[in-house]
């Protein structure tokens, strides 16, 4: 596989949890360099353009606003096949059809929780990846 960068984000659920140790333990123990990160509330222009292809689904605004809740941790991860390997890693997107041994069929919840309280973001393609890294790190 090629080396490649991907972006990830931390959502506000998994940074309240306590959860940023535990999931960067995860990306690091599979081999994957972390070269940058970010703890901090995002600009909202900031999800706007993160979920550009989300805008206008029923489930965007809610989104936006609960990525707004709270700090999010940003981390640019570097490593062979990282893009496809930290999906496989995060699981999928619902966290009650996540299989054990990912991020979110381990440390998800699905007593009363959205969709969107799924833990961890990471970007879906090699554009996508080079879209959103230039969107958190405009000067990386
Ligand atoms: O890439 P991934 O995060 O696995 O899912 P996307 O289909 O790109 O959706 C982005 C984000 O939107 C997802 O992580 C949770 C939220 N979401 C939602 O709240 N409700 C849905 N029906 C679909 C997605
Ligand atoms: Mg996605």
């Amino acid at each position: 596989d090629a080396v490649e960068r991907t972006l990830i984000l931390v959502k506000p659920d998994a940074v309240r949890r306590r959860l940023i140790g535990e999931i960067l333990r995860r990306i690091e123990a599979k081999g994957y360099q972390p070269i940058a990160a970010e703890l901090r509330i995002p600009a909202e222009e900031e999800l706007a353009a993160h979920y550009a292809e989300h805008e206008g689904k029923p489930f965007y605004q809610p989104l936006v606003d609960f990525m707004l809740s709270g700090p999010v941790l940003a981390v640019v991860a570097e490593g062979q096949g990282v893009i496809p390997g930290f999906r496989s890693l995060a699981g999928a997107t619902n966290p009650t059809d996540a299989a054990p041994g990912t991020i979110r069929g381990d440390l998800g919840r699905d007593w009363g929780l959205k969709v969107q309280q799924n833990l961890v973001h990471g970007s879906d393609s090699v554009e996508s990846a080079q879209r959103e890294i230039a969107i958190w790190f405009p000067n990386l």
